[in-house]
């Protein structure tokens, strides 16, 4: 049963919201904001998010005047308007007629209109201008933060999930919109992480073995691995698997080798141009927690060339850092994304979800980690915490990671102070490398080797 409203509704999104527009930036402010008000009263919620992002879209870009009076006249108008420039709630969109979809009963112009004001408030220029080009097309990738440790649960960890939505937006040749909605995941999994530890014999992508015996870092045991992949970048001997962060990124043909059922082995990767074009459009998992967050360090990296889209398998999404496309869906997203077999150019906007476990990661970092169900290690963690640990700090944490540092503990300390980090990053560290010598380090294989060496802080 779907529990949405699968009502039709008549709405011509775009002409509603460019009405609304037209007011506001004719100076009707008061009139604007109830003319939006009532056009979004009898529609349901996706429709009514799709007014909004447009209406923001066009009157509270930077420098535009109508946004001051906008503000003047009804700040609470003003501040819905401001959070629909922010992530997008991703719609509950499924195919089947026993799935929830909150698009069942929308047109297919509709339905575009739903996403590409997502691509109005979270793409760049390039991709606001394909948008409006006919026989061209625009890719969108909707995120939801999720661990490279999740799985579907099938009893191992680390094969993925497909819980984004990949999109394409396009138009005919006379104008007509065009909307494909594909599941997929955005994120890498934790199966080629280097974390997931060495039986001494252990292949790198490149193919060099790993010939050191390396434990599965902590949350990483029911990982069956596959290839290391990813780059070395913060110093601790281990390879950091990415994900493009997000934003929007321009991509060319590529070729992948798909599984066979899908029937095709083209795919998309970045631009030659796009590579040298903006720096930090890729994040790495560096402290090996299954997320990408500012407690990452040396987290932000540049783009390269292996950051693909093609499509994952049924089971396994596939992805050592490329977006990755259920089969099921991969060549009806081929077929939509080559439509124009003139076009060489696809601007990809990826965002970053409303709802999802570190949306407020910039505004306040107290609530990711209040959020963050995090993967089966930090299970202990929380036990842990609710035995009361004597020692000579006031802060209850500061004394388990003391503690945990004199008991050899090593693991151990590192979550804590892990833990410390997402909460209060620079206070805390402070606090905690005052606390306690020798001289932070970055942890490392040789740490997990040696259990009972110098302990370690991750910054
Ligand atoms: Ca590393
Ligand atoms: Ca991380």
């Amino acid at each position: 049963m779907n529990p949405y409203d699968a009502v039709p509704t008549d709405i011509d999104i775009r002409a509603s919201a460019d009405r609304v527009i037209s007011q506001l930036r004719d100076g009707h402010t008061e009139e604007g904001f109830r003319l939006l008000e009532r056009v979004g009263q009898s529609e349901r919620l996706v429709v009514r998010e799709a007014l909004h992002r447009y209406v923001a879209a066009a009157v509270l870009r930077d420098g535009d005047p109508s946004s001051q009076e906008a503000r003047a006249a009804d700040g609470y108008a003003a501040t819905q308007l401001e959070r629909a420039l922010g992530p997008p709630r991703v719609p509950d969109y499924g195919r089947t007629a026993n799935e929830s979809n909150e698009l069942a009963g929308l047109t297919e112009a509709q339905k575009y209109h739903v996403y590409a004001s997502m691509v109005e408030v979270r793409g760049n220029e390039t991709a606001r201008t394909d948008l409006q080009r006919d026989n061209h097309v625009v890719l969108l990738g909707l995120r939801r933060e999720t661990s490279t440790l999740s799985s579907p649960g099938n009893g191992r960890a680390g094969t993925g999930v497909y819980d984004d939505q990949m999109v394409v937006l396009g138009r005919t040749a006379d104008g007509g919109e065009r909307v494909f909605i594909a599941l997929a995941s955005t994120e890498p999994t934790a199966q080629y992480s280097h974390q997931a530890g060495s039986d001494g014999n252990r292949r790198f992508s490149g193919g060099d073995r790993e010939n050191r015996v390396i434990a599965p870092a902590p949350g990483y045991e029911a990982v069956r691995w596959r290839k290391i992949e990813g780059e070395e970048v913060n110093g601790d001997t281990m390879l950091d698997l990415g994900r493009l962060a997000e934003g929007t990124i321009e991509m060319f043909r590529a070729e992948h080798p798909n599984p066979r059922s899908v029937g095709t082995r083209d795919a998309f990767r970045p631009s030659p141009e796009q590579m040298t074009r903006t720096a930090g459009m890729v994040q790495r998992d560096t402290n090996g927690d299954g997320y990408f967050t500012p407690a990452d360090p040396s987290g932000v990296q540049a783009l390269n060339g292996s950051f693909k889209i093609h499509s994952g398998s049924v089971h396994n999404t596939d992805s050592a850092g490329c977006q990755t496309i259920h089969p099921r869906d991969y060549r009806g997203f081929i077929d939509a994304a080559q439509r124009n077999p003139a076009q060489t150019r696809w601007q990809y906007v990826l965002t970053s979800t409303r709802g999802g476990l570190f949306h407020n990661v910039e505004v306040g970092r107290q609530s990711a980690a209040d959020t963050m169900p995090g993967p089966a290690d930090r299970q202990d963690e929380r036990q842990a915490n609710g035995r009361a640990v004597q020692g000579p700090f006031e802060d209850p944490g500061l004394n388990r990671y003391y503690e945990a540092v004199l008991s050899g503990r090593i693991e151990q300390a590192n979550r804590i102070a892990l833990g410390f980090a997402f909460r209060e990053p620079e206070p805390a560290l402070h606090r905690a490398a005052a606390a306690v010598a020798p001289e932070p380090a970055p942890a490392s294989a040789e740490a997990r080797a040696q259990p009972h060496g110098a302990p370690v802080l991750q910054p």
